[in-house]
């Protein structure tokens, strides 16, 4: 009616002067009413206390004294949110970083100008403790899971910060777990200082001309030794995410007397640089372009010359891709927060928006397709959110030397596993939420499409979901498979616990089935690197993160208090194929036959 409205009236009035000029003072109300659009904006509140998952598992896991506080400071984190630091986030997308080369007088300068709000979020970043708070363990083993609480928080309003965040936690990581060695003192207060003024950020700068996966021979970078004991550096660095960063560790080969370096995984070391100097001149580096990225525009990633940059030396020669492996952890943990903080965010979005929208006759919340639609995504983000917890919790009890070896185990393995999956899960849930909006989602200035471009980028750097299927086959190969006896033996606990539940049987049936399914698959398979684990690499790693998760979310409906909605997400996570891997290789994927049916299928054949 209020679409017609405007039209009738103008149309189908009397003629004459009088009237002409009744309807052209009527037209520019009418055509204001039709200007806007029925629907209103889907607005979410506080993302701390909304979130009744997050506030049970921390009810369910916190030791009272350290729940009464970090339960403060979230609700007070959450506000802060909503109104300072969404705001700036938003900035943050419609400022990108700009690039200046050279200045008027033809001078190159190699600047890269953020935007206020950027800057704002490195101030907030300290003050809130985002990186402090894992490092000060003012709650011993919970300080971590903490700190991913608030990063988990702080992830979808944070314009793009959560990146830099993540390679600063990496780098802090890596100097920890060198003994914070003298030269690296100063560094490591930087950059996990809670003073806006002291706090710096990291980069990783990893990613070469030559591989970004394959690092091993990729990597260029020759590093020259000084008669100082320091180095200077050599080499192009392809893809390196927030530039404006005050340090880096990287990557490089260091040269011998006669300027041969040794090639392949064991000539690579890792060093660690300043990016410029007091004045902020830099280090002997060059900014060759900033990169055209789909997403992630909020932040600066650049195509480096390192032309003589001056570096140290942080870790034994040869040995730098297990070092540099302490801070790929940690990021690719901080990968697993910003895909469950993204599914989050979208689908609040979007349940909000069912709660406001009306369509043939009633609200989108009340249609039980549109319902089924949301609830899946639901069971999707619970899943992963305990998974990211799993995860942390781990975590926290090997840096406060409380984990047992098989939580080491299980750490490492958990790692690459929830990177992978959860990547994933986010894709999907993000194209998934942004259709629950129907055309609105399209639309650039809903902030939809930068979730959903900022997402796709999850299941990519830090390891693609193929790279990282490979280091889940790499940790069970260096524990010689001790990893999958502790997986194993992990969620039949899990699931012993589960059957004091009479509702959630079928979940634990399903369950056992498929962890029956999978170790046949494994004892078929054998130990050895094979053409078939690693054609099953990737089903392998997505069976084992279906049963992990299933157990999660059936542990945490088991525990008391829980709600029917706990039982029913877990019943419908664990109805879902948990074992693909075993689908697969009963249908044959894995054989040497299929590999070669692989090829005919993507390039053609006979
Ligand atoms: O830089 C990038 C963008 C930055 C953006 C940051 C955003 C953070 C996101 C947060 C959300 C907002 S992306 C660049 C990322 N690049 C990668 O992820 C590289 C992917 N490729 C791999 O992961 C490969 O698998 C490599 C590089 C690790 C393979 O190297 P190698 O040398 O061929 O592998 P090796 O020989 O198997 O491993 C060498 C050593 C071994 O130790 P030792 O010698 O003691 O046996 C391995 O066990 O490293 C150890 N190692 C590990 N240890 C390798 N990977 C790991 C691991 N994950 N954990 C523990």
């Amino acid at each position: 009616d209020k679409c017609r409205a405007p039209g009738v009236k103008g149309i189908s009035a009397t003629t004459g002067q009088e009237q002409q000029v009744l309807q052209d003072l009527e037209m520019p109300l009418a055509r204001r009413q039709t200007e806007i659009l029925f629907q209103e904006q889907p607005e979410t509140g506080n993302p701390y206390l909304e979130d009744t998952l997050l506030r049970s598992y921390l009810k369910t896991h916190l030791p009272p004294k350290v729940l009464e506080e970090v339960h403060r400071d979230l609700e007070r984190f959450g506000t802060r949110l909503l109104t300072k630091i969404q705001p700036l986030g938003w900035e943050c997308e419609l400022n990108p970083p700009v690039f200046r080369q050279y200045d008027a007088w033809g001078q190159r300068v190699d600047r890269i100008d953020t935007c206020s709000a950027w800057r704002r979020m490195k101030e907030i970043s300290a003050e809130e403790g985002l990186i402090a708070e894992a490092y000060e363990r003012r709650y011993s083993n919970w300080s971590r899971l903490y700190q991913a609480v608030k990063l988990y928080l702080f992830s979808s309003s944070s314009g793009g910060f959560s990146c830099p965040l993540a390679m600063t936690d990496g780098a802090a990581k890596v100097i920890e777990s060198l003994g914070i060695p003298a030269s690296l003192k100063d560094a490591f207060a930087h950059l996990t200082s809670r003073d806006p003024k002291k706090f710096w950020t990291s980069g990783q700068w990893m990613t070469e001309r030559r591989g970004g996966s394959d690092v091993a021979n990729g990597t260029e970078t020759v590093a020259r030794r000084q008669p100082d004991g320091t180095y200077r550096l050599y080499g192009f660095k392809w893809f390196t995410s927030a530039a404006d960063s005050d340090v880096t560790l990287t990557l490089a080969r260091i040269a011998d007397a006669e300027g041969q370096c040794t090639q392949g995984s064991r000539g690579l070391s890792l060093f660690f640089l300043r990016v410029r100097d007091e004045e902020g001149k830099l280090n002997n580096i060059q900014v060759q372009r900033l990169k055209d990225k789909l997403g992630t525009r909020q932040m600066a990633t650049a195509e480096l010359w390192l032309q003589g940059a001056r570096a140290e030396l942080i870790s034994a020669e040869g040995r730098g891709v297990a070092s540099i492996s302490n801070m790929l952890n940690i990021t690719r943990i901080h990968n697993v927060i910003s895909a469950v903080a993204s599914m989050r965010r979208m689908i609040s979005l979007s349940r909000e928006y069912a709660r406001r929208r009306v369509a043939f006759g009633k609200l989108l919340k009340d249609h039980p397709l549109h319902m089924q639609t949301i609830a899946r995504m639901e069971v999707q983000v619970r899943g992963a959110f305990l998974l990211l917890m799993e995860v942390v919790r781990l975590l926290g009890l090997a840096e406060t030397n409380l984990a047992s070896e098989q939580d080491l185990l299980l750490l490492r393995l958990l790692i690459p596993v929830a990177k992978l999956y959860t990547g994933k899960q986010a894709s999907a849930v993000a194209v998934e939420a942004m259709e629950s909006f129907g055309g609105q989602g399209y639309m650039e200035d809903t902030g939809l499409p930068v979730i959903l471009r900022d997402t796709l980028v999850l299941s990519i750097w830090e390891g693609t979901t193929n790279i990282l299927s490979l280091d889940v086959l790499r940790s069970l190969a260096k524990s010689q498979g001790q990893v999958m006896a502790v997986f194993l033996s992990t969620v039949q606990e899990k699931l012993e616990l589960a059957l004091g539940t009479a509702e959630l049987a079928p979940a634990v049936q399903h369950t056992r089935a498929a962890l029956g399914s999978l170790t046949q698959f494994l004892q078929k398979a054998g130990p050895e690197p094979t053409l078939t684990m690693e054609l099953a690499a990737r089903d392998f790693s997505y069976s084992l993160a279906r049963i992990y998760t299933g157990a999660l979310l059936m542990e945490h409906a088991a525990r008391p208090g829980a709600s029917s909605t706990d039982t029913c997400a877990a019943l419908r996570w664990c109805h879902q194929e948990l074992c693909p891997v075993a689908v697969e290789s009963g249908f044959g994927s894995y054989g040497a036959g299929a590999a070669l049916q692989d090829s005919a299928l993507v390039y053609g054949g006979s």
